[in-house]
Order: C-alpha cells, then structure tokens, then sequence
C-alpha cells in the first residue's frame, strides 16, 4: 500500500526538523509530503535539509500563505496524481503524535476513513486552557447536533483517508479552510455511506510556534453546518 502524510506548514521549523524523522520511526515506508506557504521562518529550508537524507520526503512551496485547507487539497491532489493508496492528513505541531500513526494503518484495514478522536474516551486533550477546550467541546456539539455527523470530534485534522474517499469527493468544489475544512470533508465522506472509525488519541498542545487559530476561522465553521445542512454546498 503506497501511503503519504500531507503535512501544511506555516512557520513550523522548529516542530517539522523533529516531526520528519519520527515519522519515519513510526511508518518507514510512508512518504510524506509537507505542503509549505512560503513560511518566513524559513520552514521550507528546514524541509530541504532533511531531504538530503531522507528520500521519503518531498516538498511543495506555495508562494503566500493561501490556508490550510486549500494546502490539504493540493496535498491530495498530489496523492492522487502519484497514485497513493492512503492518505494522512497530520498538524507539524506536535499535537498529533506520530507514534499513533502505526494504528491508523491497522485500522484501514476494515475502514475507508479513520480519524485521530480527542474525545471518544471521556476528554483526551493535555495543556490546552480551559477557554480553548470548552470552544473546541462546544463545536463539535454544535456541528454534530445540526450535520446529524455521528462523530465525536468533526475538527479532528489528524486522519487517514483511502483514496476512495478523496477520489470520490470533488476536491474543486470544496468551500472552506480552517476547522471548517474538517466538518466539511467527514460530513461528505459520511453522506457518501464510507466506512469512518475513529480512533481514541491524546492530542497535546503544540509544543513550538503559535497557533494560526483566528474569529474567521471560527466564524467560518459556525457557518460551514448550516450551508452543508442547507444543502447549499454539494
Ligand atoms: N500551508 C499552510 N499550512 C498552514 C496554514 N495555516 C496553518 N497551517 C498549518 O496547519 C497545521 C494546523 O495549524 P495550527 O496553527 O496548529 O492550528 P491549530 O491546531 O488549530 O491551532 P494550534 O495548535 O493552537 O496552533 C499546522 O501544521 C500549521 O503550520 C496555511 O495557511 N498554509
Ligand atoms: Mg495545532
């Protein structure tokens, strides 16, 4: 099964030089594809670095910062040109531990999509303020109560996708970003009938940088339900 990690980056040097070569602990044969924005803190350079020695991963360089989700859709674009089986999507932050990479795999095995879950098991987020957690516990109540998505973290972005799913999904048409762009690809993976299992991880504070997280992106997620709800996005 050929496999790549899609990882967007924006000003994560510190995090993706460590990131890469546990990775590559975890999953040897995966190929991982960091799709980086023209980060200023020169992220793309820390990339080339560990390409010099490790042939599994590849780099593509936008020009500005054009958003993760978009940075997500050029990565399966990628995929699919390239003709990969399974598709993780994964943060260089930190937050998703690569150690759980090898469960995804397993998980494939029976399921067309798997998704990394905070809160299958009671909470399972460490270091986040209380603030941050009740917002994220809030969402996820809010977009499932009104998508009728039964997941329990729909802005979950650490996942494996088999290219069914991805190929399946028109990635052209797809409208939104931030956690938006989480609840809109499980909400049309669900309503297209793919088998989706979550899997309980323990996500963790980022552990460098700072986090891209915005109102806009909030806002935007609030409004993402409805239009899906709506059937104002197909
Ligand atoms: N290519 C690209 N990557 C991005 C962009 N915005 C965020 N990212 C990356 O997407 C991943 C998730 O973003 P984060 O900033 O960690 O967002 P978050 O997880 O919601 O928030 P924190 O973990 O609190 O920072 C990280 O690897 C970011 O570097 C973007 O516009 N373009
Ligand atoms: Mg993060």
């Amino acid at each position: 099964m050929k496999t790549l990690i899609v990882i967007p980056t924006y000003n994560e040097k510190d995090n993706i030089k460590s990131l890469l070569p546990a990775i590559k602990k975890y999953l040897p044969h995966a190929d991982t594809l960091v799709v980086d924005d023209a980060s200023p803190d020169k992220t793309g350079a820390a990339v080339r670095a560990v390409m010099r020695v490790n042939k599994r991963v590849k780099l593509m360089e936008r020009k500005s910062k054009l958003g993760l989700g978009t940075a997500y859709v050029a990565g399966f674009k990628y995929a699919l040109a390239h003709n990969y089986d399974m598709i993780f999507e994964m943060d260089a932050d930190f937050s998703h531990d690569p150690k759980y990479l090898p469960d995804f795999i397993e998980s494939m095995k029976t399921n067309d999509l798997a998704i990394g879950s905070r809160y299958i098991n009671g909470i399972s987020v460490v270091n986040w303020p209380i603030g941050r957690l009740i917002l994220s516990k809030f969402a996820n109540f809010y977009a499932r109560s009104i998508t009728g998505v039964p997941l329990t973290d729909l802005t979950s972005g650490f996942k494996c996708y088999n290219s069914r799913v991805l190929k399946a999904i028109d990635l052209d048409n797809i409208h939104s970003d931030g956690y938006a762009f989480q609840i809109e690809m499980h909400y049309k993976a669900w309503k297209k009938g793919f088998r989706i299992k979550e899997l309980p991880i323990i996500f963790i504070d980022r552990h460098a940088g700072s986090s891209k997280m915005t109102r806009r992106v909030m806002l935007e997620a609030a409004w993402i339900v409805w239009k899906l709800k709506l059937g104002l996005i197909k």
